[in-house]
């Protein structure tokens, strides 16, 4: 926690005071959070500040900045990192990946080193293979099935701080 108060500190000296017993109303903007070294190499930065931000802007009080340490930290369930690997990669935030989705979700992680005909390939197969209900997009208990039958797909989403 202090360690973490540090680091937060460190990125806005003049924003975030040293004291916080009086629980201040601070937020750092993304642009600064992304550039943390755990950060700036993961091609989901934008994403993931995103959906740890509460105003979904990506601005981080120091609850949303602990949070998303705890959940990125390769301690946290993998049921939590499921879930905001989930809000991550759904693009559009309509609770659902859909093959849109999931095709930039793989241009990342592949870092565009796929033809178009070959991520779409590989989107369509994946959505095939894990759609429960047969609506062609991924819920939530569809994107469960499709990371169980890939077990390293969430490693991106382990950050050492
Ligand atoms: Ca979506
Ligand atoms: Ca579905």
């Amino acid at each position: 926690m202090i360690h973490l108060h540090g680091r937060y500190h460190e990125l806005a000296p003049h924003l975030v005071p040293m004291d916080y017993t009086n629980d201040p109303d601070v937020k750092v903007p993304l642009a600064l959070i992304v550039n943390m070294p755990e950060l700036k190499e993961n091609p989901f930065r934008n994403r993931i500040v995103e959906s740890f931000s509460e105003d979904g802007q990506g601005n981080l009080s120091f609850n949303d900045f602990v949070d998303m340490f705890s959940v990125l930290s390769e301690m946290a369930p993998r049921e939590l990192k499921a879930i905001y690997a989930f809000k991550i990669y759904d693009f559009n935030v309509d609770n659902y990946i859909c093959k849109e989705d999931l095709e930039k979700t793989l241009n990342k992680l592949t870092k565009e080193e796929l033809t178009p005909e070959e991520v779409n390939l590989v989107c369509e197969k994946a959505i095939e293979e894990a759609d429960l209900d047969g609506d062609s997009k991924l819920s939530f208990a569809d994107f469960e099935n499709m990371i169980s039958r890939a077990p390293d797909f969430l490693s991106t989403f382990h950050i050492r701080i």
